[in-house]
């Protein structure tokens, strides 16, 4: 087309469009005229049917394009680095065995070829019941009388086309005091192949977020709607319906099924006495077995790279969390080694009733060693201008430390016992103390030297007068004291 004819159509829509603006202007001009010729009383009641309308269409748009919760994908790690991370974490004292654990028994299985499935789900919702009626051949290892599961079991067991499996009974989670149980179950459930999530009937948000969880590290998920045998045809078809609902995009198929279970009930006996009898219900789990079968059509091994990914995901979220605290730990040992230094320091040269003035090499030596150990690069300027400010917040709150210092004095009579000066000594132990957590928390979050935030934290810090927080500086102070005057 020549440019020539795309201009004169440009312009042609152009002017097609201002005539239908006018049009639409002009004509929303009458009606507004019209409106305004009505009586009041009707202008009321079309004001408020216009109203009520654009409401509802306005809550369609927004039912429409509200926000939804997108799924992250978990970060997949690398095996190596993990290792390597592992190594570090263990060079530096911390406790890994359990994370080498995980990583051996992820080997362990892969090598095993054969397909794990985890029942997963709120205590008593009927996992173990469901195991002993998909592995019947193995209810002697199960307690016989059910109850709560306290940790995890396998069970070997065959699907219908004789493939065989193990099934993974957990601890039910959202038990009350049962976090520790709870985090051993979610354990194995990212150790197995595929999940069976276990419910009595819809998902409170708890178990959806649960399943969430589960689904963000890639789990094929089955839920099953148990003790069906409760509920008649149509209040089932609603319950699967609103579970469906509840799970789109989450769980790979619904199901309901009824595990069995006993029951108890009352007889009457033909001479009129009454007997308790106890029976069993028949299971009836073929919907399971069915989308058991094709979940894990892939077999084992098609299986498995899903299955190690989450596994490692989980190992490098748990190795993070051990970082943290290692880190936490020991940056714990650097304040309080600074603060001990401060202590020592003011003994010898702050003279009774003189300012308080950070001791500048011993912050810049505080800030240098946390900085180090949060992997966080500072250059010489930015170390200086830290303590400056530090300085200056100092100089507004010495007189809140101070106070601090002359109550502590009181509460701790082993401070006032030792002589002259000591007030100045435990300031210093408050202060770099405070400089030190301020420093240590700040670099934690922020992930850089944010003078202002560290700011922030130092002045809340020096004015925390907490009883435990008071003591622990009164010790150190008096420790580091009493090492002074041993020498
Ligand atoms: N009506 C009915 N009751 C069932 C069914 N399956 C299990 N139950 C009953 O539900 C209760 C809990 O069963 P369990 O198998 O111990 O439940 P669980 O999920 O393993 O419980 P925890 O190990 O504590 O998490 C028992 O009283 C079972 O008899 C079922 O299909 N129908
Ligand atoms: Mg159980």
């Amino acid at each position: 087309m020549s440019r020539r004819l795309r201009l004169l159509l440009a312009a042609i829509a152009i002017a097609v469009l201002l005539w239908l603006l006018f049009a639409t202007a002009e004509r929303a001009l009458a009606l507004a005229q019209r409106f305004l010729t009505l009586p009041s009383w009707l202008q009321w009641t079309l004001g408020g049917a216009l109203s009520l309308f654009a409401a509802f269409g306005l809550s369609v748009l927004w039912w429409l394009l509200r926000p939804r919760r997108k799924r992250v994908a978990k970060p997949v790690p690398d095996r190596q680095e993990l290792e390597q991370r592992l190594s570090q974490l263990h060079e530096r004292g911390s406790d890994t065995e359990q994370l080498g654990h995980e990583l051996a028994e992820l080997d362990r299985r892969r090598s095993e070829q054969r397909i794990y499935i985890a029942l997963f789900g709120e205590i008593s919702t009927g996992k173990s019941t469901l195991i002993r009626a998909l592995a019947p051949q193995a209810v002697t290892l199960s307690d016989a009388r059910g109850g709560t599961t306290r940790e995890v079991r396998h069970f070997d067991s065959q699907l219908a086309d004789g493939r065989p499996f193990v099934l993974a009974d957990v601890p039910g989670s959202h038990e009350s005091a049962g976090d520790a149980r709870e985090t051993i179950a979610r354990q194995e459930a990212l150790r197995a192949h595929a999940v069976v999530y276990v419910c009595a009937g819809d998902l409170t948000r708890s178990q959806v977020e649960e399943l969430r969880w589960l689904a963000d590290f890639g789990k094929p998920l089955v839920l099953v709607l148990n003790k069906a045998d409760q509920w008649n045809v149509d209040e089932l078809e609603a319950l699967q319906q609103k579970l469906r609902q509840q799970t789109q995009d989450i769980a790979t198929a619904v199901v309901a099924v009824s595990a069995g279970g006993s029951e108890r009930f009352q007889r009457q006996l033909d001479n009129g006495d009454t007997e308790h009898v106890e029976r069993q219900r028949k299971p009836s789990i073929k919907p399971l077995l069915k989308a058991l079968s094709r979940i894990t059509a892939s077999g084992a091994d098609g299986l498995e790279p899903m299955r190690e990914q989450a596994v490692l995901a989980s190992v490098h979220e748990r190795a993070g969390a051990l970082e943290m605290q290692t880190r936490a730990a020991e940056a714990e040992r650097i304040v309080r080694k600074y603060s001990r230094r401060a202590v020592i320091g003011a003994m010898a040269a702050v003279a009774p009733g003189s300012d308080l003035v950070i001791q500048a090499a011993l912050a810049t030596a505080l800030t240098r060693e946390l900085a180090k150990l949060y992997e966080i690069p500072v250059g010489e300027v930015q170390v200086e201008d830290f303590v400056r400010q530090a300085k200056l917040t100092l100089r507004t709150g010495s007189s809140i430390v101070l106070a601090i210092a002359g109550n502590a004095m009181k509460a701790f009579p082993g401070l006032g016992t030792l002589g002259g000066g000591v007030l100045h000594a435990f300031a210093y132990a408050l202060i770099f103390d405070s400089l030190g957590h301020a420093l240590a928390a700040s670099l934690a979050e922020r992930q850089a030297l944010d003078q202002d935030d560290a700011a922030e934290r130092l002045k809340a810090l020096l004015a925390d007068a907490g009883g435990a927080r008071l003591r622990q500086l009164a010790t150190l102070t008096i420790d580091a004291w009493r090492e002074r005057d041993s020498k």
